[in-house]
């Protein structure tokens, strides 16, 4: 092909198109840690085993709920099932989880105690999927067993939010494991956007009914699949781009 100024304009302008959606999702298999993302409370990034728990070769991000000024799981000593080294955000009475997502008090549930959150904002197009791999994992399997501890994604869109219950701890994905902890062994999840635009998505651990009993989360392998664009659409750009091409041509030919 010829490049005239025309065809060189046009793909100027598409290359245009494509840089737009720069603030695409970063680091969504937590090679470089947190560093492309937000967390509150307890969150850290861990591979291989973690107390007789094998997390993979990988790095995921791992959410808790074990204080490490209380002794949540006794009578294992204060902070004993705490990655991180911080506490979980608290949620009733000072509402700071929820608020933290952006969310009205008491979203996460009326008994939520405390729990920790991560999150990542970028851009998306509609119709794009958004995928990711979860695991939950708990020494919780008796008296809060009514009101479960419980994962939640948090889609945000322009400040509307759609809370969807991921998990809890009373699923019955949940099987006996090593160490005393039940295991939802890793599970798959997609989301397709219904709208495109800037996207707030956070994932949150909550401990319910009680401050005891450690939950975790893990998440890795988050991923975006941009939407395909409608074969119509590509054969209009393409149609566009020879005509251009032709039309820059005739001055030569004349
Ligand atoms: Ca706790
Ligand atoms: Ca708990």
């Amino acid at each position: 092909m010829k490049f005239t100024t025309r065809t060189t304009l046009a793909l100027a302008a598409l290359s245009m198109v494509t840089l737009a959606h720069a603030a695409d999702l970063q680091d969504g298999g937590f090679s470089q840690g947190l560093s492309h993302w937000q967390a509150a409370g307890d969150v850290s990034t861990q591979s291989g085993a973690v107390w007789g728990i094998n997390l993979g070769a990988a790095p995921v991000a791992v959410l808790g709920t074990a204080s490490t000024v209380y002794d949540d799981d006794a009578p294992a000593l204060a902070g004993s099932y705490n990655l991180s080294g911080l506490n979980p955000i608290e949620t009733a009475p000072t509402q700071g989880l929820e608020a933290w997502l952006g969310l009205p008090a008491q979203a996460l549930g009326n008994n939520a105690y405390e729990g920790s959150a991560i999150s990542q904002t970028f851009d998306i197009t509609a119709g794009s999927q958004v995928s990711f791999d979860w695991r939950l994992l708990t020494r919780d399997n008796g008296s809060n067993q009514g009101e479960p501890d419980a994962a939640w994604l948090s889609w945000n869109q322009g400040g509307n939010v759609q809370l969807i219950a991921l998990a809890n701890v009373g699923s019955g994905l949940m099987q006996a494991s090593t160490g005393g902890w039940l295991d939802s062994g890793v599970q798959h999840a997609t989301y397709t956007a219904q709208q495109g635009g800037t996207l707030t998505l956070s994932w949150a651990l909550t401990d319910v009914n009680s401050f005891s009993n450690t939950s975790l989360l893990t998440l890795q392998n988050v991923a975006v699949t941009p939407s395909v664009p409608e074969p119509t659409g590509i054969a209009l750009v393409l149609t566009g781009l020879v005509l251009l091409t032709r039309a820059g041509r005739r001055p030569h030919q004349s």
